[in-house]
């Protein structure tokens, strides 16, 4: 059996009921199958795929809270630290009734290739808990979030382990569990990013993941001599990634006439209004019937359905999987030019598989989402330097990162004979940074 099949198997077999985690190995194994079968002799000798799948640390504990009614509840808080090769463990903080290990450990898996591909050093690392956020109080919030951080706190630094946002946790998530840690730990430092303005965040960094996927897709466009402007776009999701990617897809001239939350979605032909989806969702944290209310050309639909609207550019902002294999056909026969993930494995390796092969564009989560965390990184070094840099120079830098991520990933697919193929392209090009710096501290 080749190297790639058996560390397959062993996965499955050692971390059973974690689909997600088997999807996100599958993938990236698959993709590597022509580097690692060039160089199989040493990599089992080494065991490196052994040591890639493998969390270097895992954290599991208890977080207990007391609710406004005085109830106390139990929820469990993970962290996990995968690969700290090329630089401390970076990642988000999910907080969702969906969460359990196995997601922790996929998102974990997934982190290190995708911080591995923005060209900056940062390790690989992925957090939450299945606390769920929706519907409690800011004061419940608070009392969760110290709570987790209690415990979190002794595992992170800013020059160890450097949390952010996911599903669930933003500015006000942030905020408390930065409060928190400074308190328990008498340090003011970089520990966490997407913070607020005021104690050290970075300008661009709500921005950077939604606009950071509309650079990548609009290089990825220009280098198949197609023109994003004037396009229209299906997004899924309306949180930070949607909100983000819709306003730069507008900046861009494209049309996005779709975004979703998990109760429904919204058909707006005329085009999807920005700030009142930021008012809806930013400020009053309510459902999308609210945006509908507002806005008479915008239809509202229960259940799931961005997928079915005839677009060019379909944009999953949302969550794993919520792209499927009927949905790929949908957008297939609608012509659909181009898919880009926004949100982590929101399509499935059957969909990924079924676009692909006919001759759409396809652009992977770890690449084209590796903008937040590339922000978080130029928050981290800000942090370090005690100076703040201006939107414009984060925003700049933002856009030279994912034009690069594109070619690397363009490139590495180009060398290895799989010309136009970003997944393969893009895990090839994170792994290469990943393993060199791996063989070069030895065994560890
Ligand atoms: P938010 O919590 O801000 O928004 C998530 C959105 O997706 C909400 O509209 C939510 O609806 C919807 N959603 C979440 N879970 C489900 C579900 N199970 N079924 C249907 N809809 C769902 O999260 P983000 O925008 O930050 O994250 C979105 C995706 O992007 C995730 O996959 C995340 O891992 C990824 N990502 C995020 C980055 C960041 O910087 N924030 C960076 C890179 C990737 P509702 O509110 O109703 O739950
Ligand atoms: O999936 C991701 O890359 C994120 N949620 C952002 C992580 C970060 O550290 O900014």
């Amino acid at each position: 059996m080749s190297y790639v099949d058996e560390v397959i198997d062993l996965i499955v077999k050692q971390n059973p009921d974690e689909p997600e985690f088997h999807q996100a190995v599958k993938e990236v194994l698959e993709s590597l199958r022509v580097v690692i079968e060039a160089n199989e002799e040493q990599f089992r000798k080494d065991a490196l795929l052994e040591r890639l799948v493998n969390p270097e640390r895992q954290f599991k504990f208890r977080v207990p809270w007391v609710d406004d009614a005085g109830q106390v509840h139990v929820n469990t808080g993970y962290r996990v630290q995968f690969n700290s090769a090329i630089g401390p463990y970076k990642g988000g903080l999910r907080f969702h009734p969906s969460v359990n290990i196995g997601i922790i450990k996929f998102l974990g898996f997934e982190q290190i290739f995708k911080n591995s591909l923005t060209g900056l050093p940062i390790g690989g690392g992925k957090g939450g808990s299945d606390f769920d956020p929706k519907g409690k109080s800011d004061r419940e919030v608070m009392a969760f979030c110290q709570s987790f951080m209690t415990e979190l706190y002794k595992y992170i630094g800013a020059d160890t382990d450097i949390p952010a946002g996911d599903i669930g946790v933003g500015a006000r998530e942030v905020g408390y569990l930065f409060g928190q840690y400074k308190r328990l730990s008498d340090l003011y430092e970089g520990v966490l990013t997407g913070k607020g303005l005021s104690f050290g965040g970075s300008l661009a960094r709500t921005e950077a993941t939604g606009y950071g996927l509309l650079y990548f897709t609009q290089e990825m466009l220009k280098c198949n001599g197609i023109d994003i402007a004037g396009k229209t776009c299906a997004v899924s999701g309306a949180g930070n990634v949607a909100i983000y990617a819709i306003e730069k897809a507008q900046q861009l001239g494209a049309k996005p006439v779709t975004c979703s939350d998990s109760t429904g979605w919204i058909y707006d032909p005329e085009g999807i209004d920005v700030a009142l989806l930021k008012e809806v969702k930013e400020v009053k944290r309510a459902r999308l019937t609210e945006y509908a209310a507002a806005r008479p050309s915008a239809e509202y639909h229960e259940g799931k359905g961005v997928w079915t609207v005839d677009v060019d550019l379909a944009l999953p902002c949302a969550t794993q999987n919520e792209l499927d294999l009927e949905d790929a056909k949908n957008l297939v026969a609608n012509n659909v030019i181009a898919v880009a993930e926004g949100a982590n494995m929101p399509t499935t390796l059957e969909a990924t598989k079924y676009l692909q092969e006919n001759g759409i564009l396809f652009a992977p989560g770890k690449a084209s989402n590796a903008g937040g965390v590339a922000t978080s990184a130029l928050e981290m070094a800000q942090n370090s330097q005690r100076v703040p840099w201006t939107f414009e120079e984060v925003d700049a830098k933002l856009q030279t990162i994912m034009v690069n991520i594109f070619h690397n990933a363009d490139d590495a697919a180009k060398r290895y004979g799989f010309e136009g193929d970003y997944v393969v392209g893009a895990n090839i090009a994170g792994f290469e940074k990943v393993v060199d710096a791996m063989n070069a501290q030895g065994i560890v």
